[in-house]
């Protein structure tokens, strides 16, 4: 039975629900160029434009619900944890709310969320549900210096000493939905594979670091992961295929 179980979770977790992933022919990035929009470069650029980016998908997220894969999550994080007097980590780079809609607690998001915003002059940062512009004022000190509360390419992923801490103690890592191309996410599992956890991803296909995982399970995950989760709960370990 596991003890200490790390789940890394991407795009792919949110399809279902109806949020785009990013690298696809339909993604995020198909329509809006990294360079422009996820960087701080872009940002000082053009900051209307990145505002209104995430405003947009701000919006969309409001109406969107968990899927059955955030929902066995949330199981994993109760049901199994006490059954076992296990800890289960889910760490997120996505940056909607669907983890919290579904109940689950203490979610890190590494890559920053969509319901938070950051203020540039005083390092404040506050939860967040409206548009935000470069005219938007601080809640905090008052000062017109609001950037989305999101980490872009080039700056460093929040709370990663935690989240290293977590990946070495762990016996479990579970990745789910995540192309494995960006960093540092994508060396989770090399981490957590070193001080020798068991390493399952769960995606449509096959990704990038597929081959540092002990196992891969593919198909849909909101088809996937309850089932299973509800394998874990039951016995507390997993058949091997
Ligand atoms: C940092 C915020 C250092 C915006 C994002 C060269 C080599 C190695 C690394 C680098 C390099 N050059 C630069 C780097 C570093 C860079 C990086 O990794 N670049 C890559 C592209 C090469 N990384 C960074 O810059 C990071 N910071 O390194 O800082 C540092 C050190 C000290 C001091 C300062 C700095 C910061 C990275 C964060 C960037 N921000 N997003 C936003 O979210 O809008 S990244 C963006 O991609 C998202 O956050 C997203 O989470 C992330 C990863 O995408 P995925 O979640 O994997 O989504 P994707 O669409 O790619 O894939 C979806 C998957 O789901 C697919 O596999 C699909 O098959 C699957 N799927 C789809 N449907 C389903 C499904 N699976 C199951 N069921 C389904 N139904």
């Amino acid at each position: 039975m596991f003890k200490k179980i790390v789940i890394l979770t991407g795009a792919g977790i949110s399809a279902e629900s109806g949020i785009p992933v990013f690298r696809s022919e339909t993604g995020l990035w198909e329509q809006e160029r990294v360079e422009d929009v996820a960087t701080y470069e872009g940002f000082a650029r053009n900051a209307r434009k990145v505002h209104d980016f995430y405003n947009k998908m701000r919006k969309s997220i409001r109406t969107k619900e968990p899927n059955p894969a955030h929902l066995a999550l949330t199981r994993l994080q109760s049901e199994y944890a006490q059954k076992f007097a296990a800890d289960v980590t889910i760490v997120t780079q996505n940056i909607d709310d669907l983890h919290e809609k579904a109940g689950s607690k203490d979610v890190i998001h590494m890559h920053g969320e969509l319901n938070s915003i950051l203020c540039e002059h005083c390092l404040g940062r506050y939860e967040y549900h409206d548009d935000s512009s470069s005219d938007t004022e601080c809640s905090l000190c008052g000062h017109k210096a609001l950037r989305p509360d999101i980490v872009w390419f080039g700056e460093m992923p929040y709370q990663m000493e935690l989240i290293e801490k977590k990946l070495f103690d762990c016996d479990l890592f579970i990745s789910i939905g995540t192309s494995g191309v960006v960093y540092p996410a994508a060396g989770f599992c090399s981490v957590a594979k070193s001080t020798g956890a068991y390493c399952v991803e769960f995606n449509l296909e096959k990704s990038a670091v597929a081959s540092n995982f002990t196992r891969g399970i593919y198909g849909k995950a909101s088809v996937t992961v309850p089932a299973f989760v509800d394998e874990l709960i039951k016995t507390g370990t997993f058949s091997e295929e």
